[in-house]
């Protein structure tokens, strides 16, 4: 009896050690699939995919027709899923600290030398049972797109659909805020529920919007940020080699920044050919904008997260 009992646990052993050789990661993207903050988590699954082959797979379930994106950072915190592309703009009800991983705007090659993507790293293994394996998007500026033309640098009498990228400095500004999903941008400007919305400086014509935008407000501000992450209990789960495919293909995800300002640029020349307009005002008012911009969205992380807040800003440096 006692024989029989080892052996199955043996067999059991060995089945598991079998099944650990390839293990398939299940991962979901809070933006629309195939579309300018989907595109390149896509091709990092295409790559973990090529040089995983016997040791890790991605299973892509996909964007917001799989997962609403608010509920993306909750599901990798529960385990859910197993791996994420999601801006912090999408969880800061779990960790405020994410409000301002746009106001980091330094490349990942120097966060990961002088201790901001370790903090942020601890962060999000408490707050979101996560690891922050990768940050994309580097220096690609936001923008708030309007249908009405204001006489200056300020949004009263404006609606404007936010996340908690905007909020607070649309409402500094004077805006009245309206916070949606980026699937209900058009809807909402076609309807005449908003003015105008915020968005990166790319993407919009990824869902139509050149159909119901007008008017693109310069200067951009702030810094795009989508993140990799993969849930801590599946990230512990891994062995050495499985872990090394996942990082070398981050490092190789977050190098693709390197195509971004021809990027920037093209998408500048299409916006400007479906005729949207840029609104510009003088470098003076621009810079009093950006600034107030930077001020508001520290003091409301500060206020949220006081110590690690304080920290952020102060590797952030601006
Ligand atoms: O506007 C948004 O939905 C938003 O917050 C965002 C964040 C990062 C990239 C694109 C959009």
């Amino acid at each position: 009896m006692k024989k029989l009992v080892l052996l199955t646990g043996l067999l059991a052993l060995s089945v598991g050690s079998a099944q650990a050789q390839e293990v398939t990661l299940k991962a979901v993207t809070s933006f629309a699939e195939k579309t300018q903050f989907s595109k390149n988590f896509e091709r990092f699954i295409d790559k973990v995919n090529a040089d995983g082959k016997g040791k890790i797979q991605i299973n892509y379930i996909g964007g917001p027709r799989a997962m609403p994106p608010f509920e993306v950072g909750n599901a990798v915190r529960t385990k859910v899923i197993d791996i994420a592309n999601v801006t912090g703009a999408f969880y800061t009800n779990l960790m405020p600290e994410a409000d301002a991983l746009k106001l980091i705007n330094k490349p990942m090659s120097e966060q990961r030398k002088n201790g901001t993507w370790e903090l942020l790293n601890q962060l999000h293994n408490q707050k979101l049972n996560s690891y922050y394996l990768a940050r994309q998007h580097h220096n690609v500026p936001f923008h708030i797109y309007l249908n009405k033309k204001p006489e200056k640098l300020d949004f009263t009498g404006l609606k404007i659909r936010v996340t908690p990228v905007y909020k607070d400095m649309v409402e500094a500004f004077g805006g009245t805020t309206i916070t949606t999903a980026p699937g209900e941008v058009y809807t909402a400007l076609e309807r005449g529920v908003a003015d105008g919305y915020g968005w990166p400086v790319a993407g919009i014509f990824d869902l139509g919007w050149e159909k119901v935008t007008k008017y693109r407000l310069e200067p951009g501000f702030y810094a795009v940020e989508v993140n990799v992450l993969v849930n801590l209990d599946t990230w512990k789960g891994l062995n050495d080699a499985q872990k090394k495919v996942l990082t070398d293909a981050a490092a190789w995800l977050e190098g693709l920044d390197s195509e971004n300002e021809a990027m920037i640029k093209a998408e500048r020349d299409k916006q400007t050919a479906a005729g949207i307009q840029p609104i510009t005002f003088s470098e003076a008012d621009s810079k009093a904008f950006i600034a107030k911009s930077n001020d508001v969205a520290w003091q409301s992380v500060i206020k949220r997260a006081p110590e690690t807040g304080a920290k952020l800003r102060a590797l952030a440096g601006n």
